[in-house]
C-alpha cells in the first residue's frame, strides 16, 4: 500500500574547489547549503504525474509533450524512474535557479527520491545518486557526480572530499571562524541552452586530452604523471575522434578542434588544489585557502575559459574588500562565485559581492537531502 504523502528537502551546493574535475574522475571538495528545494508529494492513482512550481509558471504532466522548461528535471527524475504510479508535486524552496549552486540537482534528487518513497521503497544513498546522476545526464548535460553526491551525503558544518576512482568521501571540518561568501554575476548559467554544448566541450575536449595521453578509458583521471608531464607532450588543439563525442544522450555534435592542452593543464593543476584545500582548511590555513581559491579562479578564466565579465567582477570585489581569496563556483558560464573570509570580514566581503548583481548571501555548510 503507497503512502498517501510525502515531503523531501534537498540542498544547493558550493563547490569549494575541484571544478570540471569530477567528469575526469578526479576530487572535489563541495559544501551542501541552507538554501533548498522541497518537493510536498501525493500519490495519485490516474497513473500520471504532474508538478507545479511556487517560483515558475506554468506546470507538468508526465503524459504531455509540451512542459515548461523549468520542469526538464522533473521528467528525467519520472523517466529514469519509468514511473508507473501517478504522484501530484509541489515544488518550493530558496535555492536561486540561477546555475552554479546545483538547483537542478536539488531538484532532480528530491523528485526521485519523493516518488520512490510514495511507492514506500527508500533508497540507498548510492542507488540515490546513481538514479539522479544518470537522470541529469538523460536531460542532455554530461556531468560528473560532485552534485548529486554531495546532495545526497552532506553533513552540517563540513565539507564532503569526495574521490570518484575509486570511489570514497571523507568529512572535512569547516573552522569555525571561516565564512564561505557567495555571489551572483547577473547572468543565468542554465544548462539547458548554449551552456550545455560548452560544458560538454569541455567533457569531450578532456575526453580527448586522455586518449592523446594513451589512457584507455580515456579518462584524464588516470594519468600518472604530473600536470607538467601531460602538457608538456599534448598538442595546442586537437580534433576530438568519432568515439570520444557520444553522450549519455545523443551526440556532440560539433567537430571543431578543442584546446585540450589547456583543458588538461586546468584539471590536472585543479586536482592538486583539492589536496590544498583540504590540507589548509585541516590546518585552519585561511591565507592558503584563499590563494588556492585565485589559483583556481585564474585557471578557470585562463586555460578552461568558462569565467566571465560579471564572474570575474564578483572575484575582484570580494578581494578588495578583504576576502582571503574568491573564484567562480560550479560550471561557470555565468552563475556564482564564492569568497572564502574570515568571518570579521565578511559582512564586508558580502555587501561588496552583493553590489554586482543584487544577490549575496553567506553559504553554511549544512546537511544533505531529507
Ligand atoms: P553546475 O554548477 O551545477 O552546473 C556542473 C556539473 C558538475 C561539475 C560542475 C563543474 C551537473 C549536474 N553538474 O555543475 O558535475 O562538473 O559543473 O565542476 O552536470
Amino acid at each position: 500500500m503507497a503512502s498517501a504523502t510525502v515531503t523531501v528537502s534537498a540542498p544547493g551546493r558550493v563547490n569549494l574547489i575541484g571544478e570540471h574535475t569530477d567528469y575526469s574522475l578526479l576530487p572535489v571538495l563541495p559544501i551542501a547549503i541552507q538554501r533548498r528545494i522541497t518537493v510536498h508529494a501525493q500519490a495519485c492513482d490516474n497513473g500520471i504525474v504532474t508538478a507545479v512550481s511556487d517560483t515558475f509558471a506554468g506546470s507538468f504532466r508526465s503524459d504531455s509533450e509540451d512542459n515548461p522548461a523549468w520542469s526538464r528535471y522533473v521528467h528525467a527524475a519520472v523517466k529514469i524512474l519509468g514511473s508507473r504510479s501517478g504522484a501530484h508535486l509541489h515544488l518550493e524552496g530558496d535555492l536561486p535557479p540561477t546555475g552554479g549552486l546545483s538547483s537542478s540537482s536539488a531538484l532532480t534528487v528530491a523528485v526521485v527520491r519523493s516518488l520512490l518513497e510514495l511507492s514506500d521503497s527508500r533508497p540507498s544513498d548510492d542507488h540515490l545518486i546513481d538514479l539522479a546522476v544518470r537522470a541529469e545526464r538523460g536531460a542532455g548535460v554530461e556531468g560528473g557526480a560532485m552534485d548529486q553526491t554531495v546532495i545526497v551525503r552532506a553533513q552540517a558544518g563540513e565539507a564532503l572530499r569526495i574521490d570518484f576512482d575509486p570511489p570514497a568521501h571523507r568529512p572535512v571540518a569547516v573552522p569555525p571562524d571561516v565564512a564561505f561568501v557567495v555571489g551572483y554575476s547577473g547572468a543565468p548559467a542554465q544548462k539547458g541552452d548554449e551552456a550545455r554544448d560548452r560544458y560538454n566541450a569541455r567533457v569531450v575536449g578532456c575526453r580527448t586530452a586522455a586518449h592523446l595521453l594513451g589512457l584507455d578509458p580515456p579518462i584524464l583521471g588516470r594519468f600518472s604523471g604530473t600536470a607538467k608531464d601531460a602538457v608538456e607532450s599534448l598538442p595546442d588543439e586537437a580534433v576530438p575522434p568519432e568515439g570520444l563525442r557520444l553522450l549519455s544522450e545523443g551526440r556532440f555534435e560539433d567537430s571543431s578542434p578543442l584546446p585540450v592542452k589547456a583543458y588538461a593543464r586546468h584539471v590536472l593543476t585543479e586536482a592538486v588544489r583539492v589536496d590544498d584545500v583540504e590540507a589548509a582548511l585541516r590546518a585552519g590555513d585561511i591565507d592558503a585557502v584563499g590563494s588556492l581559491f585565485d589559483a583556481s579562479h585564474a585557471s578557470l578564466a585562463g586555460d578552461f575559459g568558462v569565467s566571465t565579465p560579471g564572474l570575474d567582477a564578483l572575484v575582484s570585489a570580494a578581494r578588495e574588500a578583504g576576502a582571503s581569496g574568491a573564484r567562480l563556483t560550479g560550471a561557470g558560464f555565468g552563475g556564482w562565485a564564492v569568497a572564502v573570509s574570515p568571518v570579521d570580514r565578511s559582512p564586508g566581503v558580502l555587501a561588496a559581492m552583493a553590489t554586482v548583481a543584487g544577490e549575496a548571501f553567506v553559504a553554511i555548510p549544512s546537511e544533505g537531502v531529507r
